[in-house]
């Protein structure tokens, strides 16, 4: 097909019609179609379009061509002056709306005369003129060729339709040639050495074109958040705390953290509780004993909660609702250390990690989230050492004008909630939590009475949805999070 196409070109200079030019070279017109692209594609032809109105008898035009109009028809069934009635006539057509057609244009013939039930024939007789035009339109299809009046009545009657034929004007391209020359890309060692390069084509070089796109990994960006908060307190001099265990039992997420076990926190509303294994089989006996005294009250110069404490309670697993066990346990290490060296020796520890709260989910809640944790366990540290702390920490992160308000958590005494100036919401914003660990957690662990443990809390998630501007946490965390979201979002970096 190419090659015909470029020779007629070079004899004639154009192709007129490129419908017209497949039919008479008995070419598939889809494929003769994709071969004209193609060599537009090379720039080897131009390609003009243009379409053709054409007629085309419809199945009720046809078969007026091949049987007689309707109204034709229903003259034939008829003698001069015989009367018949419909319902007799209506088994010769389709169906009722073909007789009446057949009527009303027969009556408006002058052939017959029609009543509710009967027709009766008064023409003598009578020429199939539909008939005879639908013919005179299959010698040529073009519909400035014929009558108006008769196009639009036979439309009409739904006898033709007009159909737009789309082709093309075939000319020369700017790269014709007689003959398809195959273009390559690559020149290559070979060509050199043989010299063949200079009877090659080239393909043009396209120095617009994009360079192919590099499938790389890319960090999720609340992994690169995660990396930058571990960045600022590894260089304030935090140790990272083992937080691999998603699953705890409520003694190290309760218990030991002097929550009651009446607390709200440990209803099923806001804590998942696993069913298999429902319960842990050990638990530090000695430290059991302490915090069954803890929270029974009369030891640690505190009066406690006044409750029976159950074992059977503390034993029960969960999925951990903060990070707050992990500290207790990197604190129960320190404590056993102390006592093993007799010398107790400051620490500074943080956690990143997932927590599971068994909360409503929406759009900028789900069930889990990723909880910051920082703590400092030296002697007689007070609410001045945990500000100065915080306000460390965040200003390396852009929060300013810190302000706390005392709020309550089981395990702190006093507590704060700490708001911060934040330099994209341009407002401020509740950033976190935070305390001083009670001493009847910290005693009940075995550390030294002299000693104190600040400590703080904050999450990812919500300074990440700041940061990246969404408003729906399923864009950040999930499996509904967009591909290019996690392709396209800059390297992280704070203010
Ligand atoms: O992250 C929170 N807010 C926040 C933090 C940072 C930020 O931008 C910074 C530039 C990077 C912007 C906002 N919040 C804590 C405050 C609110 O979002 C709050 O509505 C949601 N909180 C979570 C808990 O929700 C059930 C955030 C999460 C939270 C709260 C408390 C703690 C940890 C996480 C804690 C604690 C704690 C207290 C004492 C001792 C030890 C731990």
């Amino acid at each position: 097909m190419e090659d015909i196409v470029l020779r007629e070109l070079n004899e004639k200079g154009e192709i007129p019609n490129s419908l017209e030019f497949a039919e008479q070279h008995k070419f598939d017109v889809k494929a003769f179609d994709g071969v004209l692209k193609s060599l537009l594609v090379t720039d080897y032809v131009a390609l003009q379009n243009l379409d053709v109105s054409e007629i085309e008898l419809t199945e009720d035009g046809k078969k007026a061509v091949d049987q007689g109009a309707p109204e034709y028809r229903l003259v034939s069934l008829l003698k001069v002056g015989e009367e018949k009635s419909k319902d007799e006539l209506v088994k010769e057509f389709k169906d009722d709306k073909e007789l009446t057609l057949a009527t009303n244009k027969a009556m408006q013939c002058k052939w017959i005369k029609s009543s509710k039930t009967s027709i009766t024939r008064t023409a003598e007789e009578v020429k199939d003129e539909t008939a005879k035009a639908l013919h005179s339109l299959l010698e040529s299809k073009d519909p400035n060729k014929h009558d108006k009046a008769l196009i639009q009545d036979l439309k009409k009657r739904k006898m033709i339709q007009i159909k737009q034929i789309k082709y093309y004007k075939v000319s020369k391209g700017n790269s014709y040639k007689t003959k398809r020359v195959v273009e390559v890309a690559d020149l290559t060692a070979e060509m050199l050495s043989k010299g063949t390069w200079k009877d090659t084509a080239f393909k043009k070089l396209n120095t617009n074109a994009m360079g192919k796109e590099i499938a790389t990994g890319n960090f999720h960006p609340l992994w690169q958040m995660r990396d930058e908060f571990r960045s600022i307190l590894l260089e304030l001099g935090f140790e990272e705390m083992k937080t691999d265990s998603f699953v705890e039992s409520a003694f190290w997420d309760f218990d030991v953290l002097f929550t009651a076990q009446q607390h709200p926190a440990r209803e099923m509303q806001d804590t998942f509780y696993l069913s298999e294994p429902a319960t842990c089989k050990t638990l530090p006996a000695d430290l059991c004993e302490q915090v069954k005294k803890a929270h029974e009250g009369g030891s640690f110069g505190s009066i406690g909660y006044r409750y029976k404490w159950k074992e059977e309670e503390a034993r029960k697993n969960i999925m951990r609702t903060h990070t707050t066990p992990c500290s207790a346990r990197v604190l129960l290490l320190l404590a056993e250390e102390t006592k093993k060296t007799g010398k107790f020796k400051p620490k500074k520890y943080f956690s990143i990690d997932r927590v599971f709260r068994n909360e409503a989910t929406d759009a900028t809640h789900l069930f889990e989230f990723h909880q910051v944790e920082g703590l400092i366990a030296d002697f007689n540290l007070t609410l001045r050492e945990l500000m100065g702390i915080i306000g460390e920490f965040f200003k390396r992160l852009g929060i300013t004008n810190l302000k706390y308000k005392p709020t309550y958590n089981p395990y702190t005494e006093p507590s704060m909630e700490v708001y911060g100036y934040h330099p994209t919401l341009k407002k401020m914003v509740e950033v976190g939590n935070s305390g001083i660990f009670r001493p009847e957690m910290l005693l009940a662990l075995g550390l030294p009475e002299d000693v104190s443990v600040i400590a703080w809390g904050l999450s990812l998630e919500r300074p990440a949805m700041i940061h990246y501007k969404l408003d729906n946490i399923r864009n950040l965390l999930g499996h509904q999070v967009p591909l290019k979201f996690l392709k396209n979002n800059p390297i992280f970096c704070l203010p």
